[in-house]
């Protein structure tokens, strides 16, 4: 079936008896407890406590205070029979300097959630690195310095060596493209710089982490561990097949996509990448045996997907077109690509204004599994914000979470039909969160959360989730 063809929504489909069914979450954006137990602040902790760089001054202080609650949201997702659960460890929280020796209070505040989830039959799947940095470390450069990329991999061996005889998922990074390029290229998110070779060393130094990260847990992990990094590939789509727009998606997808892919899979940057940002930069950062360092045996490649990236030429000077995204912003998030415009799908779409396209998850799956045979592949991430509106009973009924979930399932089920290995679906997110410089203002939770009373009440879309992931068998909400 090809991208375009679609099929009745109604019919059920059954998924692969052992397909992992979760929710996904991140420290920084449910935990709180930002000063407890020797927690120091992240880079994130810095920048939303910056004033004008999140919605209405929202930071993660609180947030929706995990880190006490855990308990009561390991319930939950017992309760919506959910086979999985996707978390990240704060490093700030177990080794508050970046360096030197675990916080042991941190570490148990893992272990504990750790084995709450092993005793309600839910499979922990730990991302290790979620976009915050120490900020002891981003003092010392950050990401765009190469001793940054050293300390994660000290970092990855500290919680292999705390966890790695309860949790077997693990992940190294959490979309290293918006660590790199929404952190250091266009300053939407912390640490908040606008320096574009910046941006390109922090990718480099994301790249080698990670390889670093993997040969950490590879020593410290029982050979059945299986290793992962989440990448937000970028479906990008030309706007015409003209030769200038299909060379625009080149572009976007060698800095989205293959600046992540080459290296860590294949064990070297793309041609053409080096030769798109060759005015900006000699890449003498990466230093020999570096790609070969990033380029690790992985179990599984995780991937988290959206929305797709619709792009077109845009002569030098010319304007730009309207986006809601980071594409056009003052500061691009996408060296090389300075006369790439970025545009909006038309059709429906959800509060963070993304277009709602099922089709180019499967354009997505089908493709990257292609390039990389024999390579299982996870959805990490999906899901959408909406304005969740409470009824007077307390209710929440949220049908177009529903159906967008719902669709994307229906995608990766074709995907799944046309002989790409996907083994699981991570939604996101277990609960309404931080979400970075929107703060509390988009909800993407399958679990409301009232922020006066931090009350946790399951939407509809997750009851109805939760039967699609006892029973394996995707069906129309609503039927
Ligand atoms: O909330 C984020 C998450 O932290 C990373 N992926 C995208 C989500 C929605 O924006």
């Amino acid at each position: 079936m090809t991208a375009s063809e679609t099929r009745p929504l109604t019919a059920i489909r059954s998924f692969p008896p052992d397909f992992l069914w979760g929710t996904a979450t991140a420290a920084y954006q449910i935990e709180g407890a930002a000063r407890e137990h020797g927690r120091t602040p992240s880079i994130w902790d810095t920048f939303s406590h910056t004033p004008g760089k999140v919605f209405a001054g929202h930071t993660g202080d609180v947030a929706v205070d995990h880190y006490h609650r855990f308990r009561e949201d390991v319930r939950l997702m017992s309760e919506l029979g959910l086979g999985a659960y996707r978390f990240s460890v704060s490093w700030s929280r177990v080794q508050p300097t970046g360096r030197g020796p675990a916080v042991q209070q941190g570490l148990d505040f893992y272990r504990r959630l750790v084995d709450e989830l092993l005793a309600a039959g839910i499979e922990p799947a730990l991302t290790l690195y979620h976009w915050d940095l120490p900020q002891e470390l981003e003092d010392l450069g950050g990401w765009p310095e190469r001793s940054t990329a050293e300390r994660f991999g000290d970092y990855a061996a500290l919680v292999a060596d705390a966890l790695g005889d309860r949790v077997k998922r693990w992940t190294t990074l959490n979309e290293p493209w918006c660590s790199a390029f929404l952190g250091y290229g266009s300053g939407v998110h912390a640490p908040g710089r606008t320096d574009t070779v910046a941006a390109l060393r922090a990718a480099h130094h994301l790249n080698l982490g990670h390889g670093l990260g993997v040969q950490a847990l590879r020593a410290a992990l029982p050979a059945d561990s299986q290793l992962a990094v989440s990448l937000n590939l970028h479906e990008v789509r030309p706007l015409t097949p003209s030769p200038e727009d299909l060379d625009a998606a080149r572009r976007i997808d060698a800095v989205g996509n293959r600046i992540w892919l080459g290296p860590m899979l294949e064990g070297a940057y793309p041609e053409d990448l080096l030769a798109d940002t060759a005015h900006l930069t000699d890449w003498s950062f990466v230093r020999d045996g570096d790609t070969l360092t990033s380029h690790q045996p992985l179990d599984l490649l995780a991937v988290n997907y959206y929305t797709p990236t619709v792009v077109s030429h845009v002569a030098r000077g010319g304007e730009k077109p309207q986006d809601d995204g980071h594409g056009n912003s003052e500061h691009s998030p996408w060296p090389g690509a300075e006369d790439v415009g970025f545009h909006r799908a038309p059709g429906e779409r959800t509060a963070m204004g993304w277009p709602v396209d099922p089709s180019a998850l499967y354009d997505l799956l089908t493709r990257t599994a292609a390039r990389y045979p024999g390579l299982p592949l996870v959805i990490s991430e999906n899901g959408a914000a909406y304005e969740d509106e409470v009824r007077p009973d307390g209710t929440v009924h949220d049908p177009q979470r529903a159906a967008y979930v719902h669709a994307h399932l229906d995608a990766v089920h074709r995907a799944i039909a046309a002989g790409v290995d996907v083994r699981g679906y991570f939604l996101w997110s277990l609960l309404d969160n931080f979400e970075w410089s929107y703060g509390y203002a988009k909800r993407f939770g399958a679990v409301h959360v009232d922020y006066d009373t931090l009350e946790r009440t399951p939407k509809s879309s997750a009851h109805w989730y939760a039967r699609v992931a006892r029973t394996g068998e995707l069906h129309a909400p609503g039927s």
